[in-house]
């Protein structure tokens, strides 16, 4: 069967010790028992390669990412950064190119709602499918407050209730998902602005549909 590759890159943002670098390891295959029990906030950023394998039935018509029809491989960029908001401008401006953000927060801070708010804000370009919210559940699941109802621009991402230890196949099946989301998105946004730049030099598919996804 044929296949083919190609590389998204993708931020997991959130506050300082929300859980951004165990969940990180996790889908990176890093993680080790002992590691929620030693936090070590993270300086700047880590950036983990992993790949995927997209189905073909999930792949997207863009001719730049993935070609519709084949099974395709893509390699993915994990952007784990540091939750300190001293670093926030610089994320942004840094990770213009993403083509997903995973956002994590802490399922019992109250305030963390409010901060992934606005990590989601800095990119008012993603749509809802390149947006996932992971709350984690830290300790004792049984006591947690309810689930967290996140405001604009986060009202209708997908958000799990998790933890590493029970549900740590949740947060890897809704990730590889989401990075399927994210190649479809990224093949669309290809094919438009190729539409624009042939549509620019008068080419013959200026009046071609924009973002056209094959089924
Ligand atoms: N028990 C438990 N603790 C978690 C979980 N996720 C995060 N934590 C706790 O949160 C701490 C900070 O995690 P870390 O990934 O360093 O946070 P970051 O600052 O967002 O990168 C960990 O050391 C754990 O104590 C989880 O699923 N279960
Ligand atoms: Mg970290």
């Amino acid at each position: 069967m044929t296949t083919s590759t190609s590389r998204i890159k993708i931020l997991v943002g959130g506050p300082a010790g929300a859980g951004k670098s165990v969940v990180a390891n996790l889908l990176s295959g890093l993680d080790r028992p002992d590691m929620v029990k030693a936090p070590s906030p993270t300086q700047g950023v880590r950036i983990l390669e992993l790949e995927r394998a997209i189905p073909a039935s999930k792949s997207a018509s863009g001719a730049n990412l993935l070609s519709g029809g084949r099974d395709a491989t893509v390699t993915v960029e994990l952007w784990d950064v540091s939750g300190d908001d001293r670093f926030l401008p610089f994320w942004s401006s840094t990770c213009k190119d993403i083509a997903g953000l995973v956002l994590v927060m802490n399922a019992d801070v109250r305030a963390h709602d409010r901060a992934v708010e606005q990590w989601a804000s800095m990119f008012p370009n993603l749509k809802s499918s390149q947006l996932l919210v992971l709350a984690q559940k830290h300790e004792n699941p049984a006591q947690s407050r309810p689930r967290p109802k996140l405001g604009k621009p986060l009202a209708r991402a997908p958000l799990f209730l998790t933890s590493l230890e029970n549900e740590a196949d949740v947060i890897k099946n809704e990730f590889n998902q989401f990075v399927a989301n994210c190649v479809r998105a990224a093949a669309e946004q290809n094919d438009a602005e190729e539409r624009a730049v042939l549509a620019g030099a008068g080419g013959p598919v200026a009046s071609a549909p924009v973002g056209k996804v094959a089924s």
